[in-house]
């Protein structure tokens, strides 16, 4: 019999760190021999989700397309981490409905230090009126209210975060 399949949900601001802890806890699995894919926004929207923009309406759809292929993946006993803002509580209680064993872990991170993180440039770019809606400035972010996990990312190492959810994981029974 294969190994139990499962999703972590990242969900919180740009510039959190959803990607870096997805690469990170990539890392560790795989170092197990454990099959893990990882759904991460920005990729998801070059491809699945092409075409795509910012309306609530579009990333409803956006975060469905990412449960659909997480639940088919957790089906067939791989890790799947989804690294989407998922800035609506609906939609991510959609998303754990939909996939199943589902592990929510809320990637907090005070919107003042994402700006001065500023990883990509995209927080100046909304000072300077060039880009909209962006969550967490002039868009809303829901923080999750019963999350697995929350990982503050301006207070402990990215290797004391994976150390912490890899511990759930196994509290959960997942590893
Ligand atoms: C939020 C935006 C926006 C707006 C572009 N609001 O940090 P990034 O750059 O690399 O990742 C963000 C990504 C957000 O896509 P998601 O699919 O994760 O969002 S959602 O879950 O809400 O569907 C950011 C960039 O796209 N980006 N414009 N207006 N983030």
């Amino acid at each position: 019999t294969g190994q139990t399949g499962f999703t972590i949900w990242f969900t919180g601001l740009s510039g959190a760190g959803k990607s870096t802890l997805s690469e990170a806890v990539e890392q560790r699995f795989k170092q197990h021999g454990r099959n893990v894919e990882i759904l991460d926004g920005d990729i998801v929207r070059t491809h699945l989700s092409k075409g795509l923009g910012f309306s609530r309406e579009d990333r409803d759809t956006n975060i469905k397309r990412i449960a659909f292929v997480c639940g088919l993946l957790t089906r067939n006993g791989a890790a799947s981490i989804s690294a989407a803002i998922s800035p609506y509580r609906e939609a991510r209680e959609w998303a754990r409905q939909e996939i199943g064993n589902f592990v929510e872990v809320y990637v907090k991170c005070p919107l003042d230090v994402c700006r001065q993180r500023d990883v990509k440039g995209l927080y100046k770019l909304v000072d300077e009126g060039k880009i909209k809606n962006f969550t967490g400035v002039d868009d809303p972010y829901e923080e999750p209210e019963h999350p697995e996990l929350i990982i503050e990312t301006d207070k402990e190492t990215i290797a004391e975060s994976v150390q912490r959810l890899v511990s759930k994981l196994v509290e959960l029974g997942y590893l």
